[in-house]
């Protein structure tokens, strides 16, 4: 069954509280800023570990996808994964002291982005290899539907990542053994800067699903109450033992590929397009039209988490460098760009 959903009224399902409501409008504001910072810390030439596949543009799927699920559920973010690690409650702190090597990193510092999890927060590790990820993340499910544990599994990934092997045996597995996995596709359209129109032949990657005998459906990604009734269904049949769903969530990137990528080869005029149609300035509109939220409280909302974010960068600046001397895995594998490596 491959079905695609439009923003409309019927699609947003029951009535959301206001409270909820509240709750995902400051989370992708809290995304769109701690990226925001981070894309300027990069381009002002700060020391940050790693590469950073930037979520700009695209909050509403990790906004809505978390608001979906239980705190005891386990997710698999895509390789553009902080709104993830945000919502699931991650310390900005933690975050900051990973970027910037100190003591309180995330897996001590020996986090590349994505690649760790965050074991209180049930978040999975991503994987390195494009499409693996749906692999690992079914193993973790089985292990749910094994166990009887109730939990169920999120994993996502990009439109590129669903044109590897991986993917497919990950698909063929999970509706094999229906397992309790939601897969979640954040379909923006490249896989770098290849168009995922000129390698791909089906209009819809949802239609894949039938291939398997999952069911399918593409939404908008950029309509975070359209995500969140979406995923909340799905994740109900697979947790009643229905098993999985794939859903595709369509969007745009505003940034290149990652900080380091000068973004040259995307239309201009596509890109302006696309701005136009920003997640988080769609849902501030719809709240202040339900007069759940004031141009002020908005306002108030935005400074509030930038401070928020600032205190959290300056304590981990204030705070002391990671001592890797010694750390097997360092020895075996350092990184080009730490500097006492
Ligand atoms: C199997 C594999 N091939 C190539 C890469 C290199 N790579 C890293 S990110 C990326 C683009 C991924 O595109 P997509 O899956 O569409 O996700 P998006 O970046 O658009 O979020 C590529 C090709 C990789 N990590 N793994």
């Amino acid at each position: 069954m491959t079905q695609t959903q439009s923003s409309t009224a019927a699609a947003h399902g029951p009535e959301v509280g206001n409270e909820l409501l509240l709750r995902m409008m400051e989370q992708l504001v809290l995304t769109r800023e701690f990226e925001s910072k981070c894309e300027a810390m990069w381009k002002a030439g700060e020391h940050l570990v790693g590469e950073y596949h930037l979520s700009l543009g695209q909050e509403a799927i990790a906004v809505g996808t978390c608001a979906a699920i239980e705190p005891s559920d386990l997710i698999c973010p895509s390789i553009r994964g902080m709104g993830v690690y945000l919502c699931r409650g991650t310390p900005l702190s933690q975050l900051m002291k990973t970027f910037f090597d100190r003591e309180g990193a995330i897996c001590g510092g020996r986090w590349a982005h994505w690649h760790s999890p965050v074991a209180e927060a049930g978040l999975l590790a991503q994987t390195g290899m494009l499409g693996s990820g749906l692999v690992t993340s079914a193993g973790v499910a089985l292990a749910q539907q094994y166990l009887g544990t109730g939990k169920v599994v999120i994993t996502m990934l990009g439109d590129g990542a669903t044109n590897t092997g991986y993917f497919h045996e990950g698909m063929n597995f999970a509706a094999f053994r229906q397992l309790p996995i939601v897969i979640i596709i954040e379909n923006n359209g490249y896989a770098v800067s290849t168009p995922l129109a000129s390698v791909v032949n089906v209009k819809h990657l949802s239609s894949r699903a039938a291939g398997y005998g999952m069911p399918g459906l593409t939404i908008d990604g950029n309509d975070v109450l359209l995500v969140y009734n979406t995923v909340r269904d799905a994740v109900g049949k697979a947790r009643s033992g229905c098993g999985p769903t794939l859903i595709e969530c369509m969007t745009y990137r505003f940034s290149g590929s990652t900080v380091k990528d000068p973004d040259q080869l995307r239309p201009f005029a596509e890109k302006e397009k696309a701005r136009k149609k920003c997640p988080v300035l769609r849902f501030k509109t719809l709240l202040e039209q339900k007069g759940v939220l004031a141009p002020r409280d908005y306002e108030e909302m935005v400074t509030s988490v930038q401070a928020r974010i600032d205190a959290a960068e300056k304590e981990a600046k204030e705070s002391p460098h990671l001592d890797l001397n010694g750390d097997p895995l360092v020895k075996l594998a350092p990184y080009p760009d730490r500097a006492d490596a």
